[in-house]
């Protein structure tokens, strides 16, 4: 909290009062969105040190500004981490996002006019695989993956057909809407045939692929593997690449100076923190984030709601999908959930691929963040059960949020990373350390 500062500026008072409003609204929500995560309190810390305020263009050891003997030690030793969190032969650390990442790899292995394989957005394809975004910036043209609505997955078979047809010289996994592993060993004969190379965009599902809970991209022949570093990876917001060796003169020079010229050096300290605290506790919170997802998918399904994927499984995830469109629009579904407290949003769905954005009919629940503040499937039934009595019995949701914030009270600390006393992931005590 912050209100012990004694401020007399009308603007700072307004901007530090909607600050502690977003604190406490947080601290008393079920904070349930896919791409989003919780940091750990010591890598929050990094964010507020003095590397927020330094330059560092270049390479560890080749920099074009004085003063940063530190931050090289600081980015070699995330580069270390993250090679030997992710088995990696190769990692650019400097990437600010995740879209950033795909530019600059996008960049890196093609040209303009190229042609690039990617999932369309409704199928659960991220903006920047399309056409206008990252892949249309880059003059790419735009094929997508033939999609299988009952599995929610790419069609193995067809996908090699279409590889062969269309000779892509970019072949690209990942989405935003991911459930289950995507066909990247099936695609890899097929993609040499034709001389293309594999980027997986693992944005969604980094922290589950370093705790060895869902694909291993790499292993598999992804030649690049792209990511954000704060979805189910739980670090501070900004992006990362992994690459084999041979690619990582064309990764660095389409990172800097293409497409970054100073990377963010909080981040590279968060990120590091939080990559040491994958090594050391990924691998429990990966299990549990994916048993979570499939707890609450089955129970929202028994309750009634039409959960994605039963045939299969629900979920390989942290994500859960429902369509809700027989009784709401995801997005008034969204919204009333909101209302009771409860954070997710509403996604297109394959079937809306010619609808407006504003009307889509799911809505996506992700659990790594529920999941980071301790809860386990215990939670995950009163949780699901929140949201029955909100879209389901209709009840108001501005007084089931009273009781939302008396279940969340007992969860403010934040787990799977090293321990930093009570009541740390809604305060700002922590900050009183000196850094
Ligand atoms: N659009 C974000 C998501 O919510 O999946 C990723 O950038």
């Amino acid at each position: 909290m912050i209100r012990w500062i004694k401020i007399f500026d009308k603007n700072i008072q307004d901007i530090l009062d909607a600050v502690n409003s977003h604190q406490s609204y947080w601290r008393d929500a079920l904070p349930m969105i896919a791409s989003e995560n919780i940091t750990s309190p010591l890598a929050r810390c990094m964010l507020i040190t003095d590397l927020s305020h330094r330059y560092a263009e270049g390479k560890v050891g080749h920099r074009f500004y004085q003063g940063c003997r530190y931050i090289d030690e600081i980015e070699s030793k995330t580069i270390e981490l993250s090679k030997e969190l992710f088995k990696a032969e190769y990692v650019n650390v400097q990437p600010i996002s995740g879209v950033n990442a795909n530019i600059s790899a996008f960049f890196a292995l093609s040209k303009p006019g190229d042609k690039i394989l990617s999932l369309k957005v409704s199928d659960g394809g991220h903006i920047s695989h399309a056409k206008y975004s990252a892949a249309g910036l880059r003059g790419l043209k735009v094929y997508n993956h033939p999609f299988d609505n009952e599995r929610m997955n790419i069609d193995e078979e067809k996908m090699v057909d279409t590889i062969l047809k269309v000779r892509p010289r970019i072949i690209l996994f990942g989405a935003s809407l991911f459930l289950f592993p995507h066909p990247v060993k099936e695609a890899v004969e097929a993609a040499r045939e034709v001389g293309a190379d594999i980027i997986y965009d693992a944005a969604h599902v980094l922290g589950l692929i370093a705790g060895g809970k869902f694909q291993d991209p790499l292993r598999e022949g992804a030649d690049i593997m792209t990511a954000s570093t704060h979805k189910t990876f739980p670090g501070p917001q900004g992006g990362i690449i992994f690459c084999k060796k041979k690619y990582a003169n064309e990764i660095d020079l389409a990172v800097f100076p293409g497409t970054v010229s100073n990377h963010h050096l909080h981040h590279l300290a968060a990120l590091a923190i939080t990559t040491a605290e994958m090594i050391n506790f990924g691998k429990e919170y990966a299990e549990q984030v994916v048993n979570n997802a499939k707890y609450i998918a089955k129970d929202l399904y028994n309750r009634g709601f039409d959960v994605l994927c039963k045939k299969h499984g629900f979920t390989e995830s942290h994500q859960v999908v429902i369509d809700i469109s027989s009784i709401f629009s995801g997005k008034d579904a969204a919204t009333k959930l909101e209302d009771a407290g409860i954070v997710v949003n509403a996604n297109l769905l394959p079937k809306d691929v010619n609808s407006n954005v504003d009307d889509v009919s799911g809505i996506r629940i992700g659990v790594q963040e529920l999941t980071r503040l301790g809860m386990r499937e215990k939670e995950m039934k009163m949780v699901a059960e929140f949201i029955e009595r909100v879209l389901l019995l209709g009840e108001k949701p501005s007084i089931l949020k009273e009781e939302v914030t008396e279940m969340k009270k007992k969860y403010q600390n934040v787990f799977y990373c090293f321990d930093f006393g009570k009541d740390n992931a809604y305060s700002f005590d922590l900050f009183k350390l000196k850094i």
